[in-house]
């Protein structure tokens, strides 16, 4: 059976911030963050470049890199892992209009050295994955950019990190909308397409997310399973969403508890987790903004556990029971074996 590793990122405990009301739980520092990673029975940690290196834009390159090294150290106390690194770049001012497809030069540089610096980072703590959310590589305004060009751009500041490290993998997590209106990028083809046409396709692989496989108006085990096909499932970030709306980060399956069991089951029937550790069950997952802060890692625990539970229903699957119903077209009777199966009928 796969091995399953899980891990998380120390944004997916936050103090509640969201558009309609600042925090409402107290900031926990990263090093308790971690400790408490290690309890909950987590094995690794995925960062943004800047929850790793908080004041990197004030910092020397040097300096960058050692502070990363002195956090590989703190890891390893808690025996965690480092699974990928994301450069962060729509928080900064000069990364409000996009970074990689930025129109003015200086903030396209800025992007291309955040991106940089996020592999320095993702060295010293000893993995060799850079995710690229896509966050604003896209447009607000249509008219803006000019989409071909731009997509040219991403496609050249991939090539650009591939360059930089002959190591790296570069993972897209692909989202259709938000913040931007359109993004240039917006679903496991599109990234996979982008891909094909950089310098080393075969160094770029999808992080599929749940959330934005919905958001995209498809389904994350299909997508999940496109990329499995070809080889290029690197990372999933699983967790769940009502409907088309905003990105929520539900726990995962308390929505769809039917395409949360085929996202694990299309994990388990193609052993991912098998090709080492860095193949890794991402949960990024957020709290209730009606979380209590003494019981703030829990939608963590409980996506954990659902994922569990949905992956013992798995290897309890009736394959010679779906066999004949295939033979037969009686998908009726698949369907109701699949919702007692659930249903723990
Ligand atoms: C945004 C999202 C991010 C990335 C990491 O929707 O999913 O948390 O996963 O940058
Ligand atoms: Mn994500």
């Amino acid at each position: 059976m796969a091995t399953f590793r899980f891990t998380v990122g120390p944004w997916n405990v936050h103090e509640g911030t969201e558009t309609f009301g600042p925090g409402i739980r107290p900031t926990i520092p990263l090093e308790e963050k971690l400790k408490t990673f290690a309890e909950i029975g987590l094995d690794g940690v995925q960062f943004h470049d800047d929850d790793a290196v908080p004041d990197m834009n004030n910092m020397s390159e040097k300096a960058i890199i050692d502070y990363a090294t002195d956090l590989k150290a703190t890891l390893d106390k808690y025996g965690l892992f480092a699974e990928f690194v994301a450069p962060r770049l729509w928080f900064d001012a000069r990364t409000n209009d996009g970074g990689f497809t930025a129109s003015r030069k200086e903030d396209y540089d800025f992007a291309i050295w955040r991106a940089k610096r996020s592999i320095d980072i993702a060295k010293a703590l000893g993995t060799n994955k850079i995710q690229l959310w896509l966050a604003r590589e896209g447009t607000l305004c249509a008219e803006g950019k000019n989409p071909v060009e731009k997509i040219i751009q991403l496609r050249d500041a991939i090539n650009t990190i591939l360059e930089y490290d002959p190591n790296v993998l570069v993972l897209i997590e692909p989202k259709p909308n938000e913040p931007i209106d359109r993004s240039y990028c917006g679903t496991a083809g599109h990234a996979l397409g982008l891909g094909a046409y950089t310098v080393d396709p075969g160094r770029v692989g999808v992080c599929i997310e749940s959330a934005h496989s919905v958001l995209a108006g498809l389904d994350p085990a299909n997508d999940m399973a496109y990329a499995l096909a070809l080889d290029k499932l690197w990372g999933v970030h699983l967790n769940d969403q009502n409907g088309m709306k905003y990105d929520q980060d539900k726990t995962f399956g308390v929505d769809n508890l039917r395409a949360a069991f085929n996202q694990v089951k299309v994990l388990y029937e193609n052993n991912f987790g098998d090709r080492g550790k860095f193949e890794c069950v991402g949960l990024d997952v957020k709290a209730m903004r009606t979380q209590p802060a003494e019981d703030c890692y829990r939608h963590i625990q409980n996506s954990k556990r659902i994922f569990e539970l949905l992956l013992e229903k798995a290897t309890r699957f009736d394959y010679k029971l779906q066999a004949e119903c295939v033979k037969t077209h009686n998908f009726e009777r698949l369907e109701m074996y699949v919702m007692e199966l659930l249903m723990g009928v």
